[in-house]
């Protein structure tokens, strides 16, 4: 197979309603469809980096740089078009993992519908109903938040995940657990606190979380495992686990006991695999995290999770509690059972929709074969 052309578009699409983290509000996001185009055929990836370096340092603006100056040339110039071949060459460039998965992904889907495969079953998956959790953000209220909280649980998600920071964690939390005593409960702080918080973050123990999530910064691994020494929960890290490198250390040091695997954060499907493989033979469960991707980041999502060490209820929730019109159809649903189904056609499974992600472009580019 020979790639033909590449296709990048930079997109913004405003949610349903606002996202607060301990990062920020957002009213919406700016990320960047890849698109691969061989024999007639389109492989789909989404770039989740967004306009601001707040989740991490990549940009929509980095990583348009990094594929159209660097990694894009590996496929039209060296003819690169397998995942695996993919993997290797962009891995002598340095950092940018977001750029880097959201072009793997795409080459895999266009593998997978060459082969006329869905996904999962090219990665081998095991589920093809994968249980769903919800992410809920920071309010302006703890009224609002339980309010929140009480709907999502009437659409039946298996497990609540609120954010937390400083001013909004321990007080939050009791609250929450007294008015939902039994739900499956985790809380997430994106690197809010430091080791001086560390008498506050025990206090969360009282309330049976599944887990809390990156308390510290990224690059802070020895400190979270000074933390996870004094705390029952079990920490689960998210932004500091880039690679099955960082994976092993984390866990040598006692960082963590849970691990948070999105595969923009380790640059492609291939470091997803071996921090899974790696997490799986030293018994720590993994769940897919989520960057309020489009239906296209998140069909991708559904068919990692079919992976069997993906053991507790993922960050994948239904299209209509992101965005009013999904860039997919079918759009992505919650069974009642609080399950998503893995989409069963070959590649991601869904139909991206032409017309709405042109009216959501705010920039495009084509690259063509010599
Ligand atoms: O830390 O898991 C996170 C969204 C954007 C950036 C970071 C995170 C999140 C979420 C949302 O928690 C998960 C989702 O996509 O539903
Ligand atoms: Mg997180």
């Amino acid at each position: 197979m020979k790639i033909e052309r590449v296709e990048l578009a930079l997109l913004y699409l405003p949610y349903v309603r606002f996202f607060e983290t301990s990062l920020g509000r957002e009213e919406g996001r700016s990320f960047i469809i890849v698109k691969v185009y061989a024999d007639g055929l389109c492989g789909y990836g989404e770039v989740v980096a967004n306009s601001a370096p707040l989740y991490s340092y990549e940009t929509t603006a980095t990583a348009w740089i990094i594929l159209k100056e660097f990694l894009v040339p590996l496929i039209l110039e060296k003819k690169i078009f397998s995942p695996a071949d993919f993997y290797k060459e962009a891995g002598r460039f340095r950092g940018h993992p977001m750029a880097k998965a959201g072009l793997e992904l795409a080459l895999w889907d266009l593998q997978a519908k060459k082969e006329g495969l869905p996904l999962w079953k090219l990665y081998g998956g095991t589920k093809t109903v994968i249980p769903a959790g919800v992410s809920v953000g920071i309010e302006n209220s703890v009224p609002e938040l339980l309010e929140r909280i009480e709907f999502f649980l009437g659409e039946g998600y298996q497990r609540i995940k609120i954010k937390i920071k400083p001013g909004w964690d321990v007080e939050t939390v009791k609250e929450v657990r007294k008015r939902f005593p039994d739900i499956p409960l985790q809380a997430d702080a994106n690197g809010a606190y430091s080791l001086a918080d560390k008498e506050t973050l025990k206090k969360l123990d009282e309330f049976s979380l599944l887990m809390l999530e990156q308390p510290f910064p990224p690059y802070d691994l020895w400190d979270h495992g000074r933390l996870q020494k004094e705390m029952k929960t079990p920490l689960c890290l998210d932004e500091s686990v880039i690679s099955v490198d960082s994976a092993r250390q984390a866990l040598e040091m006692g960082s963590c006991r849970i691990i948070n695997i999105k595969v923009g954060r380790v640059g492609g499907m291939i470091e997803v695999r071996k921090i899974h493989d790696f997490c799986r033979s030293q018994g720590v469960p993994v769940w897919c995290g989520g960057m309020l991707e489009s239906g296209i980041g998140r069909a991708h999502n559904l068919h990692i999770a079919s992976l069997p060490n993906f053991k507790l209820p993922n960050d994948l929730s239904a299209s209509k509690r992101y965005y009013r019109e999904d860039l997919i159809e079918p759009p992505i649903e919650l069974s009642k059972d609080g399950t998503i189904k893995v989409p069963e056609g070959p590649g991601i499974g869904v139909f991206p929709q032409e017309d709405r992600i042109k009216r959501a472009t705010l920039k495009e580019e084509v690259f063509k074969a010599a």
